[in-house]
């Protein structure tokens, strides 16, 4: 019979709510949850696509050492032993741990209780690093206390949206959903973006600013003298519940609206506008994300938003707040049981010796960590100096994902003994491991993370653990068990070491700190295993309610007041003539991270297959470079080899690559290696939004896009992109030398291919070769080959995998590379779910249907999870404008 089970989403933090249904047959299906209030039953394209990434294709399945199978007896053995002898002779701060706001609470727990408590080293950092930290810097400076006030419902309550450095329509899909139709609910509620590109989110705003990189501190410091200078403070709130208002104040200055347009480029119109905008809406919240975190000055971005905040009280109201959304499905469990290496668990203070004791005591534990440890960047750099004789990495995938990527490299290759635990062997960390220990996946796995809103939710197992898997908190605690500390690591399930998280949450708590969930400090095992979704605080003897903080103070500093902070704009760095461009990076809509789960199903890939740099046209023009040839985009650091996206989205002087790509997916485009290893000085979180590059034009001689059934070989290729698609691959590649393409094909696609009958197509004026290979009647490999960038149409090529073709002529129309008259282009995908491209979304919209609802009912194209909706309005617009032109144009003829 088929087996329904309530799990959380493990993407992103706005942690919806799954159903994931196991047929008997083993197919699993996934939907929303009705019944979870993060998403009531909605999920966007990577939710949605859950169930295509459980294949156990490459799956690590064993322990490693080496690269060799060995027992988890040998394994952990090995990783004790050798983290033991590192403590013994170099000193507990000789070992580190690198985990992931991807573990689940209890796995987390256990890391930093091992390395706090009985390491008694505070060299445990996350990845959380790379993405929270400036936020929860911002909110201890504060409000004394790493507290996120609001709920998602604000979003829905609000009369004024500001979205500053976020990019929610692919990043917090569903949230973005929420707020979409909060606005069709409510036509009053205005949205602004802010954000140095215009992105899918900005396309529903009714004002968007493009400032210039990093320039936020002057803009919301100038909003704060605004508010000053025209009497929008909440007077009252500043002096019952607020410290330093005069110095904050003192700091942003008079408010000068010419200055701030110089410093942010900005217009003084939209300036205006805004500040006015946001003077008079009461109900307003600001929602941040890592256009905020991550830069150098990502801390005091945060401190000038709260400013505005409590100098207006509109915090922890209904529809008022600030409000970091965070990123990773478990990022606030992992502040939680405080995985930072500057944090203690359950939110007390690592400098605070009376809660060091408290949280020692508790533990029982031989010690306890009393001073800060190595903060991620700081981490890898004395791994390179060989400080860090034994290290362990769980669910991250540094060589990818930490700025100045290929020094961590570096730096793991002379690091004396590395683990690596994941899910996948397929990481680009994996290359690096002494030691690979096989973590339990998505439905595997078992426990709790919290969403952006301190919402907790299960995650819960519907699949067995394959080959010799086993939870993280299992092998964390196996190591502590040889290490020499059974009892205190005696843990028989998550729900024990959830228990003993919600109790250290309550001692000695009394309201003192905001993390409090010792109302589950006794739960039973049946009761863990039904637990509904809660937000915390959830203090014993008082009924579970969703909460916000702050309305009425009672902030968690000693005086219970917040503290405005003073900010002043940084020095927007000098740039070297070597380095004129500004490389900013982030996320697509369909890809997560370094693409380990989401780079499988071919549903997710459609949407965009290839590595990219966007870069404005005027940039374009004077560097000679055409749209989609190759662009070298280079720093001191490093250098990728991406596509050339000509577009006018960023400002001139700005180019934006994303995050994703890794040398699994590409040949040269991990932009990682090119970002720059600064830090903002409070937070110690890379900016990884700003790092001065150059670009250059790649020379390619000739290129090529394939689709194939089998992986090719792609040694010696220049350049190369590699994407699953219906039954194989597709592939885009160039070459810096002549190539004699009929070699190349065979080399490529042939060698799989023994007796295969090929169709052929050459013309040597424009050096076009095509080739198609055929066996037993179905298309086996199509290879394109030009002097230009290949126009084929890739939605068109990307299904034609395994098509039947006898007759000579119909072989031949594959290599048109284009569907034929009776067979439409459906153009690029836009909607994952159904499937409709681009042009299927055009000429709907150019026949009258120009509402995204006119489109849903025409094509069903956003109307499942509804992620594309943005650019499916991005389309319509085109229409529009192109109308309004032919209007002009007819007009004017
Ligand atoms: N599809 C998808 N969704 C994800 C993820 C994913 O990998 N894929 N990852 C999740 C994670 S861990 C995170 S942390 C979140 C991140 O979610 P977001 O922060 O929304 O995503 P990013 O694309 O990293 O960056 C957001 C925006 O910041 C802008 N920005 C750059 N510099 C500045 C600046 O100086 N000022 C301002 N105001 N804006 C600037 C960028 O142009 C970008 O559009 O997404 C989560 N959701
Ligand atoms: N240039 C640039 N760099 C960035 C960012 C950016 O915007 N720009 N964003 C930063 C941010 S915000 C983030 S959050 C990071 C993310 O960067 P990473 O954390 O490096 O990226 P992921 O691909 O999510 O890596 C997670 C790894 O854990 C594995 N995994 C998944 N589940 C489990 C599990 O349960 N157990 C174990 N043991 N392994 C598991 C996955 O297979 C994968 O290999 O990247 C950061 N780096
Ligand atoms: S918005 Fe999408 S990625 Fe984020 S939790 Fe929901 S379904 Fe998962
Ligand atoms: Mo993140």
């Amino acid at each position: 019979m088929a087996r329904t089970v309530k799990t959380t989403c493990p993407y992103c933090g706005v942690g919806c709510g799954v159903l994931a249904t196991r047929q008997p047959d083993g197919a699993v299906s996934v939907k929303g949850d009705p019944d979870h209030p993060a998403n009531f039953g909605r999920l966007c394209s990577k939710g949605s696509a859950l169930a295509e990434t459980l294949s156990l294709d490459d799956r690590l399945l064993h322990p490693e050492i080496n690269g060799a199978r060995a027992s988890w007896d040998e394994a952990l053995d090995l990783v004790a032993a050798r983290f033991s002898d590192a403590i013994a002779e170099h000193g507990p701060d000789s070992v580190a741990f690198y985990v992931s706001g991807q573990i689940l609470t209890e796995d987390y727990y256990v890391a930093n209780k091992l390395m706090k408590g009985f390491i008694g080293s505070a060299n445990i950092d996350t990845n959380s690093r790379l993405c929270m930290a400036s936020s929860v810097a911002g909110h201890r400076r504060a409000f004394g206390s790493d507290t996120v006030p609001g709920t998602y419902e604000d979003l829905e309550q609000a009369d004024l949206v500001i979205l500053t450095g976020s990019n929610l329509a692919w990043c917090h899909p569903v949230l973005f959903q929420r707020l979409e139709a909060a606005k069709a609910a409510n036509p009053a509620l205005r949205i602004v973006t802010i954000d140095p590109r215009r992105t899918a989110t900005s396309a529903l705003a009714d004002l968007h600013l493009g400032l210039a990189p990093d320039t936020d501190v002057a803009l919301f410091n100038g909003l704060l003298s605004y508010l000053s200078e025209n009497g929008y403070l909440d007077e009252g709130y500043i002096s019952r519940h607020t410290n330093g208002f005069e110095e904050a104040l003192g700091a942003a200055g008079a408010c000068d609206i010419s200055r701030i347009s110089e410093e942010t480029g900005l217009s003084r119109q939209d300036i205006a506008r805004f500040f006015d905008l946001a003077a008079r809406t009461e109900k307003m919240v600001t929602v941040y994300s890592q256009g905020v975190n991550q830069s150098v000055t990502g801390t005091d971005k945060v401190n000038a938003i709260l400013n505005v905040h409590l100098a207006t009280g509109r915090i922890g109201r209904a529809g008022m707040g600030p409000f970091s959304v965070t990123g990773q499905p478990n990022a606030m469990g992992g502040r939680e049981v405080g995985g930072l290496a500057n944090m203690l668990a359950a939110h007390m203070a690592l400098e605070d010796p009376a809660h060091r004791s408290l949280v020692q005591s508790f533990w029982q534990s031989p010690r306890i960590a009393d001073r800060p440890g190595l903060k991620a960047v700081e981490m890898f750099r004395a791994v390179r100096e060989g400080k860090i004789k034994a290290l362990w990495i769980m669910a991250t995938n540094p060589v990818d994902s930490l700025p100045d990527a290929d020094g961590v490299a570096e730096a793991l290759k002379l690091c004396p003994f590395v683990v690596v635990s994941d899910v996948t062997r397929a990481a680009d960390t994996m290359d690096y491991a002494h030691v690979a220990l096989p973590g339990a996946a998505w439905g595997e796995k078992d426990g709790t993370v919290t969403n952006s809103e301190r919402r907790i939710s299960r995650q819960r197992r519907f699949l067995e653990l394959p080959g010799e898997a086993r939870p993280d908190w299992w092998a964390l605690s196996e190591v502590a068990r040889r290490l020499g500390y059974a009892d205190a690591f005696a843990y028989n399930g998550s729900a024990a070491i959830f228990r003993e998280h919600a109790q250290l949450s309550a001692i000695g708590n009394g309201g003192t700190r905001d993390f409090d969930i010792g109302a589950m400090a006794d739960l039973s095992a049946g009761a863990y295993e039904e637990l509904p979704p809660f937000q915390w605080p959830a203090r014993a003897g008082q009924s579970l309610h969703d909460s916000r903080f702050f309305a009425r103070g009672g902030f968690f500093t000693p005086d219970r007041k917040a503290r405005f902070i003073a900010v002043t704009p940084i020095e927007l760095r000098k740039r070297e003539r070597k380095y004129p461009f500004v490389l900013n990076t982030g996320r697509i809509r369909d890809q997560w991270h370094t693409m380990t789960r989401t780079g499988k199903t071919a549903r997710l890939t459609s949407h965009i297959a290839e590595p990219f740099a966007e870069i404005h046209p005027e940039d374009a023009a004077a560097l000679g470079l055409r749209d989609a040839s190759l662009v070298e985009v280079k720093s001191s650091y490093g250098a990728v080899i991406v596509r050339a996206q000509i577009s006018d989205r960023g400002n001139k002087g700005t180019v934006f690559v994303p995050m994703h790509w890794t040398d699994q997916f590409s040949s040269k485009g991990r932009v990682d290696a090119v970002v720059a290893p600064e830090t903002d000085p409070h937070s110690g979180q890379p900016g990884s939004k700003f790092t001065p590059v150059s670009l250059k034009a790649v020379p390619a001689r000739w290129y090529g896009f394939a689709v194939m059934e089998q992986k090719p070989e792609l040694r010696g290729i220049d350049y190369w992109a590699i994407a699953p698609v219906a039954n194989g691959f597709r592939l885009e590649f160039a070459g810096l030398e002549a190539a004699d393409f009929t070699d190349l094909a065979g080399r490529l696609a042939g060698g799989t291919l023994a007796g295969a009958e090929i169709t052929s197509f050459r013309d040597d004026a424009s050096s076009t070769c095509r080739m198609a290979y055929w066996q037993d009647g179905k298309l086996r490999a199509a290879l394109f080959f030009a002097r230009e960038p290949v126009e084929v149409s890739r939605a068109w090529a990307s299904g034609l995998l395994r098509l039947e073709a006898e007759t000579p002529a119909s072989r031949l129309r594959v290599l048109a590379g284009r569907p034929a008259a009776d067979m439409p282009d459906n153009g690029a995908l836009v909607c994952a779910c159904y499937q409709i491209g681009a042009n299927q979304i055009l000429n709907a919209a150019r026949g009258g249907a120009c509402t995204t609802e006119a489109i849903g009912q025409l094509l069903k194209a956003g109307t499942n999870c509804g992620s594309c909706r943005s650019e499916i309005r991005g389309l319509i617009e085109t229409v529009l404008t192109e109308e309004k032109t032919n209007d002009g144009i007819a007009k004017a003829g």
